[in-house]
């Protein structure tokens, strides 16, 4: 059984596990076992020969005996039952995007949905037949959103299945690391749309600059894998345990320029590199640039002296979408791009301090995040904390919550700080949602303290156009503390589609107010998207980089937000939390 089948079975028990109202760890413990085993590079199965499963992260001793079995007997009989007491039909829907467990067993029982062939079909059937929108707790609104749903996963825009970057990049740790053992490596890079750190990658490049390629090769066809794509004299592709991908380049060190600018891409940029060099009689290939009138190849062996070559300054990687660096380039007006060591605070960060939340709580103390936040070399950090639920709660219980909030993250900082003898800031914030209407989920009299907020959407994501500009434009002009919007588009790479706002419009606003718009660096969120920081750059607006970190490792996640704010061109000034502590104090409280 392949590690990805594994994965799917663990998933399929845990959504089985939901509809039964199983325990809620059991379910998150079956849910992070399947993604630990979907991102191994090597097979569950060998890790049972050597019996040692239990050292795959996230699988315990229960998930281990049941995998034990499988292994010796093709099937888990545990299993076999969790997954036979519910509906057969309900696992194809699982693939909507916005069908979870419990909505799929209604829309199954309800509607007498059996084969599990067709149960897509017929859904789709009788959605456009309207018998949706009678069910209780869906209505007209839901059996629009489904039928979106199911034409976005017809598209098969889902199941193109492109991988978060940490995962990109920890399958290229594991494979530049094995490489590296065959002692043949010059230079070794991780290229293509990695290295242009686009949100989500299809497969990895590797390239190695080595003078002995047939030894890098073949100690890159040993790299534990399920089968080998391709294979020839400069290059070889693996398909992995896990489904993946990589594609491995080999070049001679005084050519590895030419590699590295050719298998980074992006193929745009490369099409519109090439017929610039064609203008100047240069040809370009992965091997070096061609004198079309002489026809003599020179080599280079850095990108500078490629790019050079061609009359152009060296252009980073994040920049190469052909969204007009060459032209930029050519006038020497590329940005100045920042980089992880110009961040000087983290504003959207959430503790384990429980107000009440209406979403989950961090899993790290104040004292924890903090020490995280002072190792990180900032010189704040913003507790973003979500405000506390609406929910049975009076107007005056939420104002007590706030009240109490605060003496107690004042006390744990001034405890910290004499425990610690260290100097970082904090401001008190919250992350506060907007509701369907654009009003805030806090009191007016709870804002008295926090020293400001972030608004962010949590719910409502299929809003059309007008609606929801409206709702953003009047959560931002609502009280003067609002200084952050969170994750502004609400989108989650794989799984569900931003709102479909009127940027401009909201972005207008943002200006208007001096409010920042947030470039979320957790790397299902990476929003606001690349080309909306693009434009947000171009209007002047100001962006925040920030982890939302649920757990102080979190934290190290904001170098892929300040991948974003390079791939949509903004400088350090475009950038607030690249203001030192007085400078951002005075811009988020005034
Ligand atoms: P991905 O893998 O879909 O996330 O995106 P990339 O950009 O990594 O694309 P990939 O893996 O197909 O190719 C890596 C780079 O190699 C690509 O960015 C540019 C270069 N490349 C590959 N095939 C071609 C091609 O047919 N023409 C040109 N000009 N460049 C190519
Ligand atoms: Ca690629
Ligand atoms: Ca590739
Ligand atoms: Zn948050």
């Amino acid at each position: 059984m392949t590690n990805l089948a594994i994965a799917e079975l663990l998933r399929k028990v845990a959504a089985a596990y939901l509809i039964l109202g199983e325990n809620r760890f059991r379910i998150i413990a079956y849910e992070r076992a399947a993604d630990s085993i979907e991102h191994l590079t090597s097979e569950v199965k060998d890790y049972w020969d050597d019996k040692k499963l239990e050292e795959i992260p996230g699988v315990g001793g229960g998930i281990a005996s049941n995998l034990d079995e499988l292994f010796k007997t093709g099937k888990s009989a545990h299993w076999e039952k969790v997954l036979g007491s519910v509906p057969e039909a309900i696992f194809p829907l699982l693939l909507v995007p916005g069908l979870g467990p419990k909505k799929a067993y209604a829309l199954v029982n309800e509607l007498k949905l059996e084969s599990a062939k067709t149960v897509i079909a017929d859904l789709e059937k009788a959605a456009k037949a309207g018998k949706i929108a009678s069910m209780e707790g869906f209505g007209e609104k839901s059996q629009s959103v489904i039928l979106e749903a199911i034409a976005t996963y017809k598209r098969g825009a889902i199941k193109e299945n492109r991988m978060p970057l940490p995962y990109a990049d920890e399958i290229a740790g594991e494979v530049i690391a094995f490489i590296q053992k065959s002692g043949a490596v010059e230079r070794i890079d991780a290229l293509g749309s990695l290295r242009r750190q686009v949100s989500t990658i299809g497969d990895v490049d590797i390239a190695v600059a080595t003078n002995k390629p047939e030894v890098v090769l073949e100690k890159f066809l040993t790299f534990p894998h399920q089968k080998i794509i391709d294979h020839g004299p400069r290059g070889a592709t693996l398909l992995l345990a896990n489904g993946r991908q990589v594609d491995l380049r080999v070049q001679t060190p005084d050519s590895y320029g030419a590699m590295l600018q050719y298998f980074t891409g992006s193929k745009n940029h490369n099409i519109q590199l090439r017929s610039l060099a064609l203008e100047k009689g240069l040809s370009l290939n992965e091997y070096g640039i061609k004198n079309v009138k002489t026809g003599k190849t020179k080599h280079y062996a850095t990108e500078e002296a490629f790019y050079k070559a061609v009359g152009l300054p060296y252009i980073a990687p994040e920049l190469r979408e052909d969204h007009g660096e060459i032209d930029a380039a050519r006038k020497a007006k590329l940005p100045s791009l920042i980089t992880l060591s110009d961040i000087k605070g983290d504003l959207h960060t959430h503790s384990s301090y429980d107000l009440h939340s209406s979403h989950d709580l961090g899993k790290n103390s104040i004292a924890e995040m903090l020490s995280k936040a002072e190792s990180l070399g900032y010189e704040y950090i913003g507790f973003s904390d979500h405000n506390p639920r609406l929910a049975n709660q009076t107007k005056q219980d939420i104002v007590d919550i706030m009240k109490r909030r605060k003496e107690k993250y004042e006390q744990q900082y001034s405890s910290w700080k004499n425990r610690e003898k260290k100097r970082i800031h904090y401001f008190l914030m919250c992350e506060v949602d907007i509701l369907p209407d654009g009003s805030l989920a806090l009191p007016d009299e709870a804002f008295e303290y926090v020293d400001a907020v972030v608004v962010s959407l949590h719910s409502s994501f299929m809003q059309p156009r007008p609606q929801v500009t409206e709702r953003l434009v009047r959560a931002l002009t609502t009280h003067p503390k609002v200084r952050i919007l969170g994750h502004p588009t609400g989108r989650l790479l794989g799984s569900r589609e931003g709102v479909d706002a009127d940027w401009p419009k909201v972005f207008e606003i943002a200006k208007k107010h001096d409010i920042a718009l947030e470039i979320n660096a957790f790397p299902e969120r990476l929003d606001l998207p690349d080309t909306l920081v693009f434009d947000a750059v171009r209007m002047g607006i100001k962006l925040c980089i920030d982890t939302d970190a649920h757990a102080a490792e979190h934290m190290d996640l904001m170098r892929y937000g300040v991948s974003v704010s390079r791939r949509g061109w903004a400088q350090k000034r475009d950038i607030i939390n690249t203001l030192g502590y007085n400078d951002f104090k005075q811009w988020l409280m005034k």
